[in-house]
């Protein structure tokens, strides 16, 4: 047997891996997997999913081949077969359809959806993007305004870069206040952090604290000094009162760098923690005694992740808990909320762009872009609605939206009724059954490694090239080469041609592998650190502890100030101001992930699903009581928009009010060809949630989405 250095992408925490190989009379196999003590960041760090790496490579039902979905002729769709054809066939068939779509309706008509896997990819880095740009369409869709979008949207109008993302100086902190995250469970996220249960227990060694405020005890709030319940959708009251109580108290220290200071009092001014408590269920004297403790924590650091990004109020959340960063002193310094100093600096080089915000709005609703992007949400009601720009033609990379986006029943619905639909995934799953043409990529296993986005947001400095591990099939295409193909086929079918210059650029630019491009980027870095030397240190090289005092020489705003009080949320927290109480009588549905699950995909590995179910509904005893439901009954929920039937599960580990379901499931659907995980029971969550309820960022507000609970019939 053979050892190789490999990596997983499952997660944020991107853990290096001692991968056993075996020559076997089908070629290579992988017979272990083990954490790579020697790796810098992880330290030999891994989970269940890390294990199962090789599942997806050894996958029955993953593809391995292009195929079309040939429809049955008796119209049911859950008896269309599955056809294999060449990869030449299969790419023409895009592009043909792509072109004439465009050529027909215009480059709008034109849909993209780009999911979850693709910033963990480095071919989609590399060239997935550069295929969405040559597409030119404005409607272009992403996981990300399912998941981030507010993070990254203040992120442009406060430091001026939408990847410019404080992440926490977790192995310094004293003081950790985490808002609406799990990493326990999650392994992180805009926070890259294998091990974090370590690193927990070493911040307790050294006499720290750490704080949640969860609508859960989660099994980060298990394992915390302290957890708070508050009632979900409500953190924004909790946040800005924080902030009030700063100002009240004189606890606020302002940068030299920093403008809107006294914009950000006005604005708080009306957000008293006695008014919060009656919103949020968190107590008041809570409320001054955690900014107490943060403002005087040396190096302290608030957090919050996907149960306040994706919230009725999400940016003005995000918003709070930066300002309490900035204005306890607790920003660009040890201990506290820091920047990263990677060896490929997509912010400092503008590799990414900075961002940008309203520069079109989507055709139906007049929801804002963010970054080039439309809310998600907003997908299906384009797709329905016709006009001019009607979208007509769906691409989907490496998503699940009819899973994974708010009332996905709906757009599941919708999907039929474009012309065209074409998939870039492993897998047939809920969405990509619909699809036309499916091209699958080759897995991880087979394909080089450099975490391009992770790396800018790692708790350390550290840099790392994995060259792929096994060998891949001569007949299978690594992603980037699909979106070359595709991308050219479908430039050279189009009526208005891109110059020829341009076409000149792109077919040299993608004709690049993503290896020399990561090459050519280390180059242009000034971190003294190179490929070779990369590949002769393929466990990482570690760049040390992030460093401090980075600002105001690395904000990219174009004046080099930190703005403070941007106006669009600003307006948000008037809105706020404004609005009536919700009902305190309404049960409230969160959402929740488990270890050993993957947003909607590896359910079909069988150690992954196996022991417990983990697909209830979990509900509060006292509310089970108050409706005469018992533990463990069948009960329908219903939403504004849809409703579903499971089993509910006891537990006090959920606040009185407060229903929650795993994101992810709902795999019963007809067609879908993962096997395996149509076995595994559980509803869709996102058949519930409610794709007008937004953020002003036009992130979805799943967190919070009214529900009730009935026994079923
Ligand atoms: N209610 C609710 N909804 C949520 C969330 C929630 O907390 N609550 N979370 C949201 C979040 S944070 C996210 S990120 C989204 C995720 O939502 P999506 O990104 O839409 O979906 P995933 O479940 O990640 O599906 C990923 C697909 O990519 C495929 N895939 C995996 N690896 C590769 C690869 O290398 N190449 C290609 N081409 N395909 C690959 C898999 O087979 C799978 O079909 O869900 C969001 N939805
Ligand atoms: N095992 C596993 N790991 C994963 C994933 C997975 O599916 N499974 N997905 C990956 C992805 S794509 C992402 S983005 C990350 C997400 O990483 P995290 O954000 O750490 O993970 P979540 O479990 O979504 O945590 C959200 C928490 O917010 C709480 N919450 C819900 N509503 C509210 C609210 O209104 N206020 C407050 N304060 N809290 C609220 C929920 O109870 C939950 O504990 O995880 C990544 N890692
Ligand atoms: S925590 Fe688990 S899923 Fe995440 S990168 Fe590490 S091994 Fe992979
Ligand atoms: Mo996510």
């Amino acid at each position: 047997m053979e050892t190789r250095i490999g990596v997983c992408n499952l997660c944020e925490a991107i853990c290096g891996l001692r991968l056993g190989i075996e020559e076997t009379t089908d070629g290579p196999r992988v017979t272990s997997i083990r954490g790579n003590p020697d790796d810098p960041l992880s330290r030999g760090h891994l989970c269940p999913k890390g294990v199962a790496l090789a599942d997806v490579y050894d996958d029955p039902d993953r593809l391995r081949r292009p195929v079309r979905r040939v429809p049955s002729p008796d119209g049911d769709p859950a008896r269309d077969r599955w056809e294999e054809i060449g990869w030449d066939e299969a790419l023409d068939t895009v592009a043909e359809a792509l072109a004439s779509t465009i050529n027909v309706h215009g480059r709008d008509a034109v849909a993209v959806y780009l999911g979850n896997p693709n910033v963990h990819s480095l071919g989609s880095m590399t060239h997935g993007t550069a295929l969405v740009k040559a597409l030119g369409t404005r409607n272009r869709y992403s996981a990300t305004s399912v998941d981030q979008l507010p993070h990254q949207l203040l992120a442009h109008l406060m430091f001026g870069h939408q990847l410019m993302l404080p992440v926490p100086d977790i192995d310094r902190t004293s003081y950790f206040l985490v808002f609406g995250a799990n990493p326990v469970a999650s392994h992180g996220s805009l926070m890259t952090v294998p091990d974090f249960p370590r690193r927990l227990r070493d911040l307790r060694a050294r006499g720290g604290r750490m704080v949640v405020v969860d609508p859960r005890r989660t099994e980060t709030a298990k394992v915390a000094d302290e957890h708070v319940f508050v009632r979900p959708g409500t953190d924004a009251h909790v946040l800005l009162a924080m902030l009030h109580v700063l100002f009240e108290d004189e606890l606020v220290t302002t940068p030299a760098y920093a403008d809107g200071a006294e914009a950000v009092r006005l604005a708080v001014a009306p957000f008293t923690p006695e008014r919060a408590e009656a919103a949020s269920g968190v107590a008041a004297d809570t409320i001054r005694r955690l900014t107490h403790e943060l403002a005087a924590a040396d190096g302290g650091v608030a957090y919050g992740r996907v149960g306040i990004s994706t919230h009725p109020h999400g940016s003005v959340c995000v918003w709070a808990l930066t300002l309490l960063n900035v204005l306890t002193g607790n920003l660009d310094r040890e201990g506290g909320a820091m920047f990263t100093s990677p060896a490929i600096d997509l912010v400092g080089t503008g590799l990414i762009g900075r961002g940008h915000v309203d520069r079109w709005r989507s055709r139906v609703r007049g929801l804002i872009e963010v970054g080039g992007e439309l809310p998600v949400a907003a997908l299906r009601e384009e797709i329905e609605t016709p006009g001019k720009g009607q979208v007509r033609a769906l691409l989907t990379v490496a998503g699940n939206p009819v899973l994974s986006t708010p009332d996905g029943a709906a757009l599941d619905r919708a999907l039929p009724g474009l012309d065209f639909r074409a998939a870039v995934d492993l897998y047939v799953n809920e969405t990509t059954r619909h699809a036309d043409v499916i091209l699958p990529p080759t897995t991880l296993l087979e394909r080089d490694h450099y975490d391009l986005v992770f790396h800018t947001l790692a708790v350390r400095n550290t840099a790392r090239f994995t060259p792929a591990a096994l060998p891949k099939d001569p007949d299978a295409r690594h992603d980037w080469e699909i979106y070359r193909d595709l991308a050219l086929r479908t430039l050279a079918r189009l009526d208005r041609k891109p110059s020829l210059k341009r076409r000149l650029t792109l077919q040299a630019r993608m004709r690049l592998s993503p290896r020399a491009v990561i090459a050519g980027l280390l180059r242009r870095g000034r971190s003294g650190v190179t490929l070779k030397r990369l590949l002769a240190e393929p466990s990482g090289v570690d760049l040390g502890p992030l460093r401090p005092d980075r600002l105001p020489g690395a904000l990219q705003t174009r004046d080099q100030r930190l703005h403070l009080a941007p106006d669009l949320v600003l307006a948000d927290v008037r809105r706020l101001d404004e609005a009536a109480v919700p009902d305190a009588d309404e049960l409230l549905l969160v959402g929740r992930r488990h270890q050993r699950d993957c947003n909607s995909w590896l359910h079909n590995s069988p150690r992954l699903v196996k022991g417990r179910a983990r697909h209830q509904l979990l509900m509060h005893p006292d509310d089970l009581a108050a409706r005469g439901l018992d533990d463990g009954a069948r009960v329908r929920v219903a939403s504004r928009v849809g409703e579903v039937e499971t089993e509910v599960s006891a537990t006090d580990t959920v606040m009185p009010g407060v229903v929650s379901l795993p994101h992810g499931f709902g795999h019963g659907r007809p067609g879908s060809r993962m096997t395996r995980a149509a076995g595994v029971a559980g509803v869709s969550i996102n058949d519930l949630t409610d794709a007008e309820r937004l953020d002003v960022s036009g992130n979805a507000a799943f967190s919070g989405t009214p529900v009730t609970v009935v026994a079923a019939t």
